[in-house]
Order: structure tokens, then C-alpha cells, then sequence
């Protein structure tokens, strides 16, 4: 399985493994930070980004990938679709089946609104279920929202839209708690309180974790919960345009996935909750994300001229699985580090601080292959550094892989590979995006009766979001979402009316802006096919 080459750095490795059981190594300086983000993080690559031609965020900076998905057409001819009919009418639709638009929907529904909620694949088949490591909250003695608050902004290099990060911090241990409630089974030490740990980034002990599939556990709990209370929901229906009266979100084109039928919706509020874009795959990097994600939420939000912010900014998880190659570019959580995983070089030696923030620990695992040629190479070709995960057990006693990273350990054994006794190798993947659809503290974008929550929004997390901010901020945002959306649909009598004219006029905006017609979003699934293999159409609409 692996090449001679292979085997003897991971000898070396092994003979280092001793000496660097107590070694420490020190945070980085923030001058030495810098310089490292400059050389070697992708976002300070010039050639992978785009300045947007069209739509509100017009002039910004955007990779290419997803230029190409907010500067397209739609398939819907807005000239010719027939809106006369409506087939559903509610108060709040809620677009995305995963943590923010369960939340958001269940929320909403508990304010009195009569709820919808779609989504393109099943409920909950989203980034949320894939999340592993833990969700943040200060909840213990030591911590509190306010130091919380400064781990974020640290994190996000101050770039951080302030009122959006006070809003996380601050419901962060009512989250914690009502997630509690609905029956998530967190850690817990033998006193009954929680467990936590630490993450990259973080000044306390504040990730909360279900061994290490956090992001299922609570999923599972979201998704009964939505069902239990009969929240009308409608799977394989993907929202493939919205609808305004000129001045407002009046509701949305729905597209069966399945019959390949359009269904038109009248809403007097709309939250997109549809995640983000890790599909899209910029500058060719893997990814941790769900099949699903591929920025269908932003893509509408924008045409109907919802500004972007911090677009120009990508979380690239600096552990991804680099060998297997059937896995390559999935999650290998943070919290493999957080319990004392050691990265290190072909010559088994330590390079980083394994919790610097992900941004700089991505950026010298890049420089550490590409730069410094001290990567070791896989048996297709990849760059890779090693995560020694054996010496968790010589630090917690044997064993401490399978009771505290079940998933992870299963995620390898199902490939032969035992990564309580030998280390696995890792590369960075594209994981996040920092940025989205440019919201309020109640969630409301530029565009009114339009909501956005989770990572189709962006600000909360500026230039960097730290482990378990996610899981945190799909529950924050989505619970907000789903109380304003359904505050603001009381006081309305009745949606206005329904038409696709913002759509026309984007159109025309493009076709000024010398856009060919070949471009069609949003994308709802991503194409792996070979060209020569793909079919014309990208999708059944396209
Ligand atoms: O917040 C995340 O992205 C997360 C919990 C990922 C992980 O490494 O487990």
C-alpha cells in the first residue's frame, strides 16, 4: 500500500516520536504569522481570484470558481415563466435542510408561523451532519462570552463584523443548553459536567463535542425534533429562483429534483440556510463539504441583489486525509490535534504548533511541501505531511483513539489502516467559506423579508473562522433567522406579488457585461463526470 519512500519517513517519524513527546513549540509571532499567510495561504494568491462584473457586490474580489457561479444565467427564462399559479402559500420559507435551516424553521414554527421548509437532497444530508470536533460556548467558570468574543475576533483577524460576533458569543451557552434539552448527547466527565477542550485559536477549554461526530449527534436531534413537531417539509426540492414585487423577498421557484416539476411558493419571509460552496472546489483544492454544497443560496440571494461580504476569503481545514486516495480532501478533525496529534515533516520532525488557527497552520503545511520540499509524497502523487496519531495513545493510554475518535479510527480501519498504531498522512482541503450574503445581528440581508443564516452568511467569522464557531453559528444564526422571519411575516397581511423582473434585469446587466450564455446557475450538484462523458446539460434544467 505504501511506496519504500513512505515507509522509511514514517520510520523516521517513529524515531522522533519520543523526543517529541514533551517538546514545545511557541505560537508563532504576529509578524512571523503574516509573513506565512502572505507566502503560502491561497487567499493571498492574486491569480485564483476575480473581480465581479455584475450584481450589488459588483468591483469585489471573489475566487474564480465562485465569480463563475454568481456571474451566470439562470435557466429560468424570466420572459416566458409562468407565475400565475401558486401551488403553496406559507408565512416563512425556509430554504436548506441542514443545522441552520432545521433551527431556523423549528423556531419559527414555535413563534407561530406557518413554516415550509425545502431542501435539494434529504433533511439533514448537509456540511452540518460532516462536522466532527465539538461547537464552541463558554459555559464554564473560567471562560465567559466576552473572552469568547476576543478568540473570534483574534481568530478572524479583526476583520470581524463586531455586532455579529457579540450575537454568537452571547447565545452561546443558551445553545448549548437548548441543544441539551432537545436530547444531544454531549461529553461528560464523571461529575456530569461538560466536557472541553481545546481548539485552535482558543484561550479556553470551550469545544463541547459528541466523541467526534458532533456535527451527526446533533443533526439526528435537529432532524427528529423538526419531525416530531411536524414542521412541513419537502425534500428534493431545490430552490432555484426567488421571487420579489420590485422591493421586497415575496418567495421562491421551487425545482423538483425528482419529477423535475417547478412549484411556485408565496412567502412572506424567505431564510436561505443553504450552506456554502466547498463544491466548487477553488483553485482545485479537495474538500470536507457535502455533496450539496455548491452556493445555490448565494447565487440567488445575489441576483436578487443581496451584497456579498469577506467573499474573497476560504477556510482551507489544514487536515485533510492526503492518502487514501478514495478519501482524499476529507475531514481529519481538529480534535485529533486538540488531544496531542503531532504534525510533522518527511523527516518526521515538528514545523508548527499543531493549534495555531487554521489559516496559519494551513499556510505551513503548504510551505512545509511546497515551499521547504519537506513533504512526503503519496502513492498517486499528492503533497502530504504526517499526523502522528499513535503518540495520542503513548500520551492517554492505549485505546483513547476508538473511545475518543470512533469515527475517525473507523474512517481509516475501513481502508486498513490502524491510526492508533500508525500515522496517517494530510494535506490541507477546502473546509469553509468565511464569507457569504452580508447580514444583519437578526439576520435580515440588504434585501428586505430576506434572511440568510449559517454559512450562506458571512462577517461573523472575518478572514478566519475557528474550530466549532460552525456548529455554533448555524444554531445562532438559524434560531435568530427563524425568530425575526417569523416576527416580520406576522405583521404582514399578505405577500406582494410574485414576479422573476429583478432576474431580467440581472440578465441584461450580464449580457452588458459580455457574459456568455454558456454559464447557468445555480449549480444544485456538482459535475465529476469527464467532459467527454458529461451530458450537455449540467443539470436537468441547464
Ligand atoms: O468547526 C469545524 O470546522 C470543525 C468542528 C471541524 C473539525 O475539525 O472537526
Amino acid at each position: 500500500m505504501y511506496t519504500g519512500k513512505i515507509l522509511e519517513s514514517m520510520k523516521r517519524l517513529e524515531a522522533t516520536r519520543g523526543e517529541r513527546l514533551h517538546q514545545e513549540i511557541p505560537l508563532l509571532s504576529p509578524d512571523d504569522r503574516q509573513s506565512l499567510l502572505e507566502g503560502f495561504h491561497p487567499d493571498y494568491k492574486e491569480a485564483i481570484f476575480r473581480t465581479l462584473k455584475v450584481g450589488p457586490s459588483k468591483g469585489e474580489r471573489t475566487p474564480k470558481e465562485f465569480a463563475d457561479v454568481f456571474e451566470a444565467y439562470s435557466a429560468i427564462d424570466p420572459a416566458k415563466f409562468d407565475l400565475s399559479s401558486v401551488d403553496l402559500d406559507v408565512d416563512v420559507l425556509v430554504v436548506g435542510g441542514g443545522g441552520a435551516g432545521a433551527a431556523a424553521a423549528l423556531v419559527a414554527q414555535e413563534h407561530g408561523a406557518n413554516v415550509l421548509l425545502v431542501t435539494k437532497l434529504r433533511l439533514g444530508d448537509s456540511n452540518t451532519v460532516m462536522a466532527q470536533g465539538g461547537i464552541q460556548g463558554a459555559d464554564k467558570e473560567n471562560d465567559s462570552p466576552a473572552i469568547h468574543y476576543l478568540d473570534v475576533m483574534g481568530g478572524g483577524r479583526y476583520f470581524n463584523d463586531p455586532k455579529l460576533v457579540e450575537a454568537l458569543v452571547s447565545d452561546a451557552p443558551d445553545v448549548l443548553a437548548w441543544l441539551e434539552r432537545l436530547g444531544v448527547m454531549f461529553d461528560k466527565e464523571p461529575d456530569g459536567t461538560m466536557t472541553t477542550i481545546h481548539g485552535g485559536g482558543t484561550s479556553r477549554m470551550r469545544m463541547h463535542a459528541a466523541r467526534d461526530y458532533t456535527g451527526g449527534e446533533m443533526m439526528k436531534t435537529l432532524r427528529d425534533e423538526v419531525l416530531n413537531h411536524d414542521v412541513p417539509i419537502m425534500e428534493f426540492a431545490a430552490a432555484y429562483e426567488l421571487l420579489t414585487d420590485g422591493k421586497k423577498v415575496t418567495g421562491a421557484v421551487l425545482y423538483n429534483m425528482e419529477t423535475e416539476e417547478y412549484l411556485i411558493v408565496r412567502a412572506k419571509t424567505v431564510i436561505l440556510a443553504t450552506g456554502g460552496g466547498g463544491r466548487l472546489h477553488v483553485s482545485g483544492f479537495p474538500t470536507t463539504n457535502h455533496y450539496g454544497a455548491t452556493a445555490d443560496g448565494l447565487v440567488l440571494g445575489y441576483r436578487v441583489g443581496a451584497p456579498l461580504t469577506f467573499m474573497d476569503t476560504i477556510q482551507y481545514h489544514p487536515t485533510g486525509a492526503a492518502f487514501p486516495e478514495q478519501i482524499l480532501g476529507q475531514l481529519v478533525t481538529e480534535k485529533v490535534r486538540s488531544i496531542g496529534g503531532q504534525i510533522t515533516n518527511v523527516d518526521g520532525n515538528r514545523f508548527i504548533y499543531e493549534l495555531e488557527t487554521r489559516d496559519v497552520e494551513a499556510a505551513a503545511v503548504i510551505r512545509e511541501c511546497l515551499g521547504k520540499k519537506k513533504g512526503v509524497e503519496t502513492p498517486s502523487g499528492q503533497p502530504a505531511v504526517w499526523l502522528d496519531t499513535p503518540i495520542i495513545e503513548v500520551l492517554h493510554g492505549a485505546g483513547t483513539i476508538k473511545k475518543r475518535l470512533p469515527a475517525m479510527f473507523r474512517q481509516y480501519e475501513r481502508f486498513g489502516i490502524d491510526m492508533s498504531e500508525v500515522p496517517i498522512l494530510i494535506y490541507p482541503t477546502q473546509h469553509y467559506q468565511n464569507g457569504g450574503l452580508k447580514i444583519d445581528a437578526h439576520c435580515e440581508t440588504k434585501v428586505k423579508n430576506l434572511y440568510a443564516s449559517g454559512e450562506a452568511a458571512g462577517g461573523v467569522h472575518g478572514r478566519n473562522r475557528l474550530m466549532g464557531n460552525s456548529l455554533l453559528d448555524v444554531i445562532v444564526f438559524g434560531r435568530r433567522a427563524g425568530a425575526a422571519a417569523a416576527e416580520r411575516a406576522a405583521g404582514i397581511k399578505r405577500a406582494g406579488k410574485l414576479s422573476l423582473d429583478h432576474l431580467s434585469k440581472f440578465h441584461k446587466e450580464l449580457k452588458s457585461a459580455r457574459v456568455g450564455k454558456g454559464r447557468i446557475s445555480p449549480m444544485l450538484l456538482p459535475e465529476y463526470r469527464r467532459p467527454e462523458a458529461a451530458k450537455k446539460k449540467i443539470n436537468a434544467l441547464a
